[in-house]
């Protein structure tokens, strides 16, 4: 029996409840809105394109915060973008990492044409080969509020595709002055502004 799939908000906002310090990395598009919609935050940094790039830009925050948790929430088709970066999650294993795919099975933010995921393609096995044994699909919210607390709690990296339903919410736009991102996403870390 098929029970229908989650929605992509109610799933993001799951995963950032009670989310301390976390630092988060958006992908663009729908990914963004998502974050934004769970609540603007100092300690997320929000890919305004860049397609591809989210993964590489987490594993990066990972290696030079390690007392950190970082989360990368980003889409299917960013992911098919990016796979050779998680080869390179596997290699430097961030124990700090998590990566986690809103598997909508669309280029939703380009007017919804189907992805490879929705066809051959499992990103949890394509991770797993790359190296990453800590690689599941989810298919309900009660998977992800676990998976929630392992982001929190245990040692990474972690990498999980969540299915949800076709569609994106309403736009909502975080600030997209890269200046002001790029001032406060330091604040929140403690580094110097200086230079
Ligand atoms: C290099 C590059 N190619 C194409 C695009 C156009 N583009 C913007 S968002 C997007 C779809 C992203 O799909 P996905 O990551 O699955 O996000 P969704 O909107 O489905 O959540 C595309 C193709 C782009 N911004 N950059
Ligand atoms: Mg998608």
């Amino acid at each position: 029996m098929s029970t229908a799939l989650p929605e992509r908000r109610a799933v993001v906002a799951a995963l950032l409840a009670a989310r301390g310090d976390l630092l988060v990395v958006s992908g663009l598009g729908g990914t963004t809105w998502d974050v934004a919609a769970a609540g603007d935050d100092p300690a997320n940094a929000y890919l305004w394109g860049a397609m591809g790039l989210a993964v590489p830009t987490g594993l990066g925050l990972a290696l030079a915060q390690p007392a950190r948790r970082v989360l990368v929430v980003t889409g299917d088709g960013e992911m098919l973008m990016g796979l050779g970066s998680l080869a390179t999650v596997a290699r430097a294993r961030p124990a700090n990492l998590a990566i986690v795919v809103i598997d909508n099975e669309r280029y939703g933010e380009t007017g919804g044409q189907r992805t490879h995921t929705a066809a051959a393609t499992d990103l949890a096995a394509v991770a797993r080969g790359a190296g990453l044994a800590a690689s599941e699909t989810l298919r309900d919210l009660a998977a992800v509020t676990a998976l929630r607390a392992r982001i929190h709690g245990s040692d990474g990296p972690l990498f999980a595709v969540v299915k949800v339903a076709p569609g994106n919410g309403p736009m909502v736009l975080p600030p997209r002055d890269g200046a002001l991102l790029q001032h406060r996403f330091r604040a929140a870390l403690g580094v110097d502004q200086g230079d």
